[in-house]
């Protein structure tokens, strides 16, 4: 899974679909087929390519021209299909579930065949999938720990045959007891990667929200064409309640703001959908609007608009009180609002009516103090973590270090190789083998909340992300392991390096510094004048999470030592800029003579483990860097995008990556572990390693042309092969190519 395979789109087009010659299908499953299933690697793919590779083992397995899976949607509402065959659908067909028999076929749990279904069905389905259908097997698949069938499997048109027979359905079956639980885990892991999407889409508003404050009529307008691109909505409306007349006015109507009051449009609070939910503040989703007693024909009726299905939200200030209402219009790629929708529109309602509330109040905001004010207000909505998500973490209890893997404790361990999901528990383990939870009196429910919150409070660039800050506490716990620190750092200085490392890159927006002053970020506006803009910033996240309701791990603390941690936690999340690194540079060199000086030292310390990745072996190191980059290329194209002219690092068309690795090696890391290692002659291996890392870098960049690069295990030389090609382009400055 090579930073550079991460497209996922790339991914698809790398495996071409090998003809299926046409073996005789045996009877039986025999080993063979066995083997052939076990042989198709389906961890670590997302949803699409395991789909394409679980339909093309079906395909061949049971002589079908096609198959396709039909997921079953979370709340059993609906079926939806993201693959047909080859080919992975641009946007996912949906239908209900209550759709005849295939329907039926989840219900009962029982295979259908073409013979089960009516001729509409029949014609329904041939259109849907583009081709005659002449046979078909539509197989239930299980989830083995919910027994909830989660999808119908189906295949359609046997080959040499007119239907499909009881092996082939065994088949299905066989091929499902194996993949069912990695298709239903990563199906779950999609839709995650969605909702973080959406969540961020939701920040993303709020921030453009904050330009917006001056004006109502445009900040309506913002808000509904989010709205409605999110839910995929084709009409959108507002209506802000005028409490005087008890009217509904319409601010926007039809995605245009009204501008002009002589035509403005007014409709009576209490009548309609629209009046319905302003009445009673209540979330209303019509799956279809003409059979809804409250729908209100007349206006489709002269205007010619044909309503199917509306999601209607109030929007309500910060007491609750409705101040107005939305509307959305035809579910544009579905057969209605979903739940996630609804979710959505929720979360939007809040986000709305703070931003509303205090635009009417305040007609000019342009105060740095006051944003950053309602920018907390939202985050706290945001970044809920659910009482449900705490107690699922906590059931599994602690795991021993040793458990996670064997070598959890040791320098050449890459933390990395860990999934997403198992770091939280991974994080309470390393507190619990460091002795904090029992030196600290820390309750489990609140370390938990703290731990999901942390995660949750990162983004998702490519490089600066949860798996980084999970990376390099991790590196601080091996330092704590291998060196012994607590002979040179009191409890609470380990413990504040440790939260300092999971907190350092909080809320990170893959953009640096120079880029925040810049573009003229919020950030920049709360922060600049002090310097290290990001760095306030992740250190103002991390209190935030702790001044959350059950996430203060410190709540036992005296509040002297309280008052020390805080102020550790900002030394050392501060320290983490380059800049100020650089600047403590000599006096750390001097360090060697005086190891008593904690703050110099903490500050090394948390340097050592921001860049730890490149203590580890050569091909981490070598995704690690492609991680980067494509963080940096995109700082670069939005810096072009701006019209300003990126440095060399940042852009994609000047950027020669091994000479800039080798020179942020030598330059930087290599000085930092040198510095380690005089001090603490036990970490001597990780100065080694960067500098053999350093070594490779050097060799991919005097290594003429992208000829094979053997020295290099495959996987790597995969990678290389796309540097060198990079790298040769760039020479040539012919052809721009994305690194990643
Ligand atoms: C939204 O529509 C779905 C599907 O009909 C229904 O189950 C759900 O209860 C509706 N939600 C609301 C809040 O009306
Ligand atoms: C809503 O969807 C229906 C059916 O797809 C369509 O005929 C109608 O024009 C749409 N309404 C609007 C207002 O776009
Ligand atoms: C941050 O980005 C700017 C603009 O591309 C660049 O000039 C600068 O060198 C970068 N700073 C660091 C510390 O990487
Ligand atoms: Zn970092």
């Amino acid at each position: 899974h090579s930073a550079l395979c991460s497209c996922s789109h790339l991914c698809r087009t790398a495996t071409p679909r090998e003809s299926s010659n046409s073996a005789e299908l045996s009877p039986f499953i025999d080993n063979l087929s066995y083997r052939g299933l076990m042989n198709i690697k389906l961890y670590d793919l997302d949803a699409a390519s395991l789909q394409l590779k679980v339909i093309r083992y079906l395909e061949e397995q049971t002589q079908s021209l096609c198959c396709c899976l039909l997921l079953v949607s979370e709340d059993n509402q609906q079926l939806f299909c993201q693959v047909v065959g080859d080919k992975v659908l641009k946007a996912e067909i949906s239908f209900p579930l209550t759709f005849g028999h295939l329907g039926q076929a989840v219900e009962k749990r029982k295979s259908t065949s073409l013979q089960d279904v009516t001729p509409e069905e029949h014609q329904q389905l041939n259109s849907t999938l583009g081709f005659e259908v002449l046979s078909m097997l539509c197989v239930p698949v299980e989830c083995r720990a919910t027994t909830k069938v989660v999808a119908l499997a189906c295949a359609f048109n046997k080959k040499g045959a007119d239907r499909h027979t009881e092996v082939d359905e065994h088949i299905v079956q066989h091929c499902f007891r194996y993949t069912s639980s990695v298709l239903t885990s990563t199906l779950a892991f999609q839709k995650e990667q969605r909702l973080k999407y959406e969540c961020q889409a939701l920040l993303q508003v709020a921030k453009n929200l904050f330009t917006h404050l001056d004006d109502v009529s445009v900040l309506l307008k913002e808000i509904i064409a989010e709205a409605r691109s999110l839910t995929s909505a084709e009409i959108c409306s507002v209506f802000l309640l005028d409490s005087v007349s008890h009217e509904l006015v319409a601010k926007v109507f039809n995605g245009g703001v009204v501008i002009d009051e002589e035509v403005e449009l007014r409709i009576p609070a209490d009548q309609g959908i629209a009046g319905h939910v302003a009445t009673t503040g209540k979330i209303l989703n019509i799956t279809d609007a003409y059979s809804h007693p409250l729908f209100y024909r007349a206006v489709d009726d002269s205007t010619g608009f044909k309503t199917r299905n509306i999601l209607c939200f109030p929007i309500k200030d910060e007491h609750g009180e409705v101040i107005g209402v939305a509307e959305l219009v035809n579910k544009t790629n579905g057969p209605w609002f979903t739940r996630l929708d609804e979710d959505l529109a929720t979360a939007f309602s809040i986000y709305c009516g703070i931003s509303i509330a205090h635009s009417l109040l305040y007609k000019r905001v342009d105060e740095a103090q006051f944003r950053s004010q309602l920018a907390n207000e939202m985050m706290k909505y945001h970044m809920m973590v659910s009482d449900e998500e705490v107690t699922r973490l906590l059931t599994v209890g602690i795991q021993a270090v040793g458990e996670i893997h064997p070598s959890f404790s040791s320098f050449t361990y890459t933390p990395r190789s860990l999934s997403d999901d198992s770091t939280p528990t991974a994080v309470i383990s390393m507190f619990e083998d460091m002795g904090f939870i029992n030196t600290y009196k820390i309750n489990m429910h609140t370390l938990a909340r703290f731990c999901l919150m942390v995660k949750r409070g990162y983004r998702d660039p490519p490089y600066h992300n949860w798996m980084h800050a999970f990376s390099v506490s991790h590196f601080c716990y091996l330092l704590c392991k291998n060196l012994e620190l607590s002979n040179y750092l009191e409890d609470i200085e380990m413990f504040a390096l440790f939260v300092s490392c999971m907190c350092h890159d909080l809320d990170h927006r893959g953009t640096n510094n120079s880029f925040q002053v810049a573009s003229k970020s919020v950030l920049a506006g709360l922060y600049s004048s002090e310097g290290s803009v990001l760095e306030r910033h992740h250190f103002a996240q991390a209190i935030a999470i702790l001044n959350t309701q059950g996430c203060n791990i410190f709540e036992k603390f005296s509040r002297k030592d309280y008052q020390r941690m805080l102020d550790l936690m900002r030394d050392i999340i501060l320290a983490t800029d380059l800049a100020h690194h650089l600047r403590i540079l000599k006096d750390l060199q001097k360090m060697a003579d005086e190891p008593q000086h904690h703050n110099l030292l903490l500050c090394l310390i948390m340097t050592s483990c921001d860049l730890s990745d490149q203590t580890k072996d050569w091909k981490t190191t070598w995704k690690i860097a492609g991680l980067i980059y494509k963080e940096f290329f995109s700082q670069g194209d939005l810096e072009k995008a701006m019209g300003n002219r990126p440095s060399e690092m940042m852009d994609r068309e000047k950027a020669y990556i091994p000479e800039l690795q080798t020179g942020f090696m030598e330059h930087i890391a290599m000085p930092i572990y040198k510095l380690l290692q005089d001090l603490f002659p036990r970490s001597a291996e990780l100065y080694d390693t960067v500098a053999s890392n350093r070594e490779q870098w050097g060799r991919v960049s005097h290594k003429p042309g992208n000829d094979s690069l053997d020295y290099l295990d495959a996987e790597v030389c995969h990678i290389a092969a796309g540097i060198e090609q990079h790298n040769a382009d760039t020479r040539g400055r012919q052809k721009r190519i994305d690194y990643t």
